[in-house]
């Protein structure tokens, strides 16, 4: 019997934010790549993760959850990101979670390009029932023509291997286009600011993430040791004052998690000094918003 062609494709994961599309990339590669917490709109730029194995490559897309209701400058860069990795996809993956398919899911179903197949990814059936999964799985099947329906755990890993083996057939026959030890187009400069905004999701309160950003403003690698400088960026005084905390305490917290972080990414030893910066009203300002990356 001959072998089968090798396949390779683009695969975008859209979806609601804190569906678990970070989480779901993740898991597939193995490592974490892109940011996750509770919190939704953690991701806020796409990003790819390259899955390589012996008779396929995988590149999937990690997009910024899709919402409607907060309209900032900041909010419409990460809806304009979800459109541009839409473009030119081979496979459409939709994200929900297990029993949640809302007015959201479906205006963001109107934005797949047509002709591009559409798998729909139910997420979190940890939180399920069997019982409960099945009448929702037979409804979700028709909000739209999806080629095949997938459920599964990202955080505890249940039918990966199920969704990747649907996906394969879909990927154009095609030699890798990434190197086999390639896991993303994005540079450590950007992963190390994603790794540090991470920590400001995961450590401040509720409302305080969504005003901050990170600027990396020196990067170097010197024989194997990186050096970072970052500067995390705040709309006004009195939220410096939080992330610094007492003493310097809540500081010296975010950074020292992010640096692990980075080392285990790198696989480096990192020097990471951070500081806090106040740009009042950036989130508003395209064009601070454009020098931060958010294009
Ligand atoms: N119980 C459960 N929780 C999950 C699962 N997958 C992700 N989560 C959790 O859901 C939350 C959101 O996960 P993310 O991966 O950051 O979600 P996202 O869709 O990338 O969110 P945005 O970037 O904000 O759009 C985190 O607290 C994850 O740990 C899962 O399979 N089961
Ligand atoms: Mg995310």
């Amino acid at each position: 019997m001959a072998a089968e062609p090798y396949r390779c494709g683009a695969i975008a994961l859209i979806g609601r934010p804190n569906v678990g599309k970070s989480t779901l990339l993740n898991a597939l590669l193995g490592q974490k790549l892109s940011i996750t917490s509770h919190k939704p709109q953690t991701t806020r730029q796409s990003l790819r993760g390259v899955l390589t194995t012996e008779t396929a490559q995988f590149v999937l897309i990690d997009t910024p959850g899709f919402q409607t209701r907060h309209r900032g400058a900041l909010n419409r860069a990460m809806n304009r990101a979800i459109r541009g990795a839409l473009e030119a996809v081979d496979v459409v993956a939709l994200v929900v979670e297990a029993k949640r398919f809302g007015a959201e899911d479906r205006a963001l179903l109107k934005q797949v390009p047509e002709g591009v197949p559409l798998f729909l990814v139910v997420n979190k059936i940890d939180t399920t029932e069997a019982a409960d999964l099945l009448p929702f799985l037979k409804k979700a099947a028709n909000e739209a023509k999806f080629e095949e329906i997938v459920p599964v755990s990202a955080r505890s890993r249940k039918g990966l291997d199920e969704l990747r083996r649907a996906l394969e057939p879909y990927l154009p026959e095609q030699a890798a286009v990434h190197s086999a030890d390639d896991l993303t187009d994005r540079n450590e400069r950007f992963l190390a600011a994603e790794f540090l905004r991470e920590k400001l999701f995961r450590l401040l309160g509720e409302e305080l993430p969504y005003s901050t950003g990170v600027e990396i403003e020196k990067f170097e690698d010197e024989r194997g040791i990186r050096r970072i400088h970052a500067a995390i960026v705040v709309r006004r005084e009195g939220h410096k004052a939080i992330i610094i905390g007492s003493g310097g305490s809540k500081l010296k917290q975010i950074a020292t998690a992010a640096r692990l972080d980075m080392e285990k990414l790198f696989g480096s030893k990192v020097y990471l000094q951070v500081w806090v910066k106040v740009r009042s009203g950036w989130t508003d300002d395209e064009a601070a918003l454009r020098r931060m990356g958010y294009g």
